[in-house]
């Protein structure tokens, strides 16, 4: 990440206010509920965009519109709308006071535009499920309310001697990540994904035991979702993995601050930390808390992997933000810390 980037992103952070009411005043939204709502939008809008700036990658911005043009869609939004709103986002670009901020964003901004509407969206809108055979069969247990069923399938699987790492990643993964699709397409509600995703933490928690000291191998591993970032399901099986190949693992969750990262290395002494961010918008997040462990540990640094969702934006964002490594999934992660 180049000093100038950083310090062009920082400055749309600390305007965000102001880019805020520039967008909503070219917009005519009027004081009222639905000000408070464009408020946040918008806010939104203008952190996917710093982040875009900061590492300097157009593409997380041009997914994001991928995304939002989706919901928008979903919404019953006209593509006129959405138009708008980037004229308004434009605009208020304009109001930077800092030169060299205002061209990187209105660069990374034009460009993303350009190749969202040039791209063929990642979203398929079509009824058709992107999961099949058991994962499905997962999803559907889950869907229609059935936790037990879908933990007893799980456990079926497990007996008949399929591995962990193959139900994790080739079963539930699949099915959380089409429940994803499902949320934004407005086909299931924000209650369901709720109760589909902490019915699958259970059943995790269910199908992975903590190792028996006896077969412990004498590695520590801490792993963590950076500060900010609620989504933990993927670092979770991370660390569940490790545990199960006989390491000692600290598993700190979500929305993990890099002051308690530093503090549990200094505590614990790990020979790994695996760092995950499935939002772009945390992706500075994980850079900051990578800084804060080498600037603390300058001899005994961990070996620090990062992964999760948001570096599946763009293939450098792992060395941008200063990390050894970047694993796409749980046995990814492993293969990477035993090479
Ligand atoms: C469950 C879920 C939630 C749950 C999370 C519960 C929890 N405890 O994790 C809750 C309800 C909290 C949630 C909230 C939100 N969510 Co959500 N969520 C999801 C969902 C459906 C599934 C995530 C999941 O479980 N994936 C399965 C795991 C196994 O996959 P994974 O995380 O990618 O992990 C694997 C790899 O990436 C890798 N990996 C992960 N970490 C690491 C680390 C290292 C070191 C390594 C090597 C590898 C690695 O290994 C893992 C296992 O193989 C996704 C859909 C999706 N496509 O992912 C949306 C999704 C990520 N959410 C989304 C959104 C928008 C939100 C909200 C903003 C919604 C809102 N309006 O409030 C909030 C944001 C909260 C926040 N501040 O973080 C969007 C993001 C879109 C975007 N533009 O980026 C998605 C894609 C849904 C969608 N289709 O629109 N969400």
């Amino acid at each position: 990440m180049k000093p100038d980037q950083r310090e062009a992103a920082d400055s749309i952070r600390r305007s965000r206010a102001t880019l805020v009411e520039a967008a909503l005043a070219c917009l005519g939204i009027i004081p009222g509920p639905k000000q408070e709502k464009a408020k946040e939008d918008l806010g939104w809008h203008f952190d996917f965009l710093a982040e875009a700036v900061q590492f300097g990658e157009t593409a997380i911005f041009s997914h994001y519109l991928d995304w939002l043009s989706t919901l928008f869609e979903r919404l019953q939004l006209t593509p006129a709308s959405l138009d708008q709103t980037l004229e308004a986002l434009k605009a208020s670009l304009m109001s930077l006071s800092a030169e060299a901020a205002k061209d990187q964003a209105l660069a990374i901004l034009g460009t993303a535009i350009e190749e969202w509407r040039s791209q063929t969206s990642r979203w398929d809108r079509s009824g058709a499920s992107k999961v099949e055979g058991i994962s499905q069969d997962y999803l559907d247990c889950l869907l229609e309310g059935n936790k037990a069923e879908a933990l007893l399938l799980m456990e079926g699987l497990l007996r008949e001697g399929l591995g962990l790492p193959h139900i994790y990643l080739d079963v539930i993964q699949p099915a959380q990540r089409e429940l994803g699709r499902l949320w934004l397409l407005g086909r299931i509600n924000s209650a369901q994904e709720h109760f589909c995703s902490s019915s699958t933490q259970f059943i995790m928690a269910r199908l992975c035991p903590p190792t028996h000291p006896r077969f412990r191998r004498g590695k520590r591993l801490v792993a963590a979702a950076a500060g900010g970032e609620f989504h933990d399901i993927g670092i979770r099986m991370v660390s569940d993995l490790f545990e199960l190949q006989g390491w000692e693992t600290y598993f700190l969750g979500a929305n993990s601050p890099g002051e308690s990262v530093v503090k549990i290395i200094m505590e614990w002494k790990p020979e790994l930390l695996c760092l995950s961010a499935t939002l772009p918008t945390h992706l500075s997040l994980v850079a900051q808390t990578i800084d804060q462990v080498r600037e603390a540990f300058p001899s005994d640094l961990p070996r620090i992997l990062v992964g999760g969702l948001a570096f599946e934006e763009a293939p450098k964002l792992w060395k941008a933000v200063g990390a050894d490594a970047w694993g796409r999934d749980a046995q990814e992660a492993l293969g990477l810390a035993s090479a």
